[in-house]
């Protein structure tokens, strides 16, 4: 069966459950999350076979983050690591403002290196996924990548790359010299406008940023516009691809789901046209419920959204 790989580090979340600043000592909610796991779990959830690689600490929030992925039929190729497990903060500090704050500097996700990438479960894939949070973390991860990828393009692995860019975790000028390498070697590629820009200066809309990065290497390059939908160049041929219109509860995630609802598809066989409106339907539950991953569909609930009455009885 096609599958699709990732790696990358997940991150122990400890998510504000009211509004008001942590100071105070807000109460708590314990989750998990990561740009990648978030992939492996929307593909997971749709039908496909997914894979993460990653090195967790040998602590509790370790067995979580593996109790998890495992528990939403995600294989784990994990090592662990006498650092702890990466952990990242929610504040909600109003209503309507968030605030996070990682940890994850000598964590054991930061601890990845090339020797943690198997040969031989790279090159068995369909699809590698990485995104720019996994270099950002240092060398270490950043040289897992490229072996990964290394792997993967002589195996004729498709490759796909979200750029998901962190100005908490490294400049744009450090994260444009890093991904370019990255970004003609990949298959497809994810982006934000904003994102796109970062390797394709000057290019103006959408249009110009996803010719700007096929332009690098890529086949496809796919741009997110959030309520605007999604523009994607795909082999030379341009598609639009409408939102899904919800109420936006939280839209974090948003972007690992767009790319988990493509990737599944594709992973299916599935042409374009499908995997993009697959993608928006998936980027529409990420944003109409809590947590990144938690409110991702399963095959069987793909028409949810369609229904406009609120209370299926
Ligand atoms: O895309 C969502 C991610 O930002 C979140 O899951 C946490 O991996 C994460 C990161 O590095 O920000």
């Amino acid at each position: 069966e096609p599958y699709l790989v990732t790696l990358g580090d997940v991150l122990a979340v400890m998510a504000a459950r009211e509004p008001g600043p942590f100071a105070l000592g807000t109460a708590l909610r314990l989750g998990i999350a990561g740009a990648e796991s978030n992939v492996a779990v929307g593909v997971s959830r749709l039908g496909g076979s997914a894979t993460w690689i990653g090195r967790v600490g040998d602590d509790e929030l370790g067995d979580l983050v593996l109790r998890e992925l495992r528990a939403e039929g995600v294989t784990t190729v994990a090592a662990r690591d006498s650092a702890p497990t990466s952990l990242l903060l929610k504040e909600r500090r109003t209503s309507t403002h968030s605030r996070t704050r990682y940890y994850r500097t000598h964590t054991a996700g930061a601890r990845l290196t090339a020797d943690d990438i198997p040969e031989h479960v790279v090159a068995g894939a369909a699809v590698l996924h990485i995104t720019g949070i996994t270099p950002a973390l240092g060398n270490g991860p950043a040289a897992a990548v490229t072996r990964a990828v290394d792997i993967a393009a002589a195996a004729g692995v498709t490759i796909s790359l979200d750029i998901n860019y962190r100005s908490l975790l490294w400049s744009e000028a450090e994260a444009r010299q890093s991904l370019l390498p990255l970004i003609r070697r990949s298959d497809l590629v994810f982006a934000g406008p904003h994102e796109a820009a970062l390797v394709v200066p000057g290019a103006d809309g959408a249009e110009e940023l996803a010719e700007g990065v096929c332009d690098l290497g890529p086949g496809g390059a796919v741009i997110k516009l959030g309520a605007d939908g999604a523009y994607a160049l795909l082999d030379g041929r341009p598609h639009r691809q409408p939102a899904v219109p919800v109420q936006v509860h939280d839209s974090v995630g948003a972007g690992d789901a767009f790319a988990a609802g493509y990737l599944a598809e594709l992973l299916a066989g599935e042409p374009p046209q499908r995997r993009l409106a697959t993608a928006a339907l998936l980027g529409a539950f990420a944003v109409s419920t809590a947590g990144d991953w938690e409110g991702l569909p399963r095959r069987s609930e793909l028409g949810l959204l369609d229904h406009h009455d609120d209370i299926v009885r």
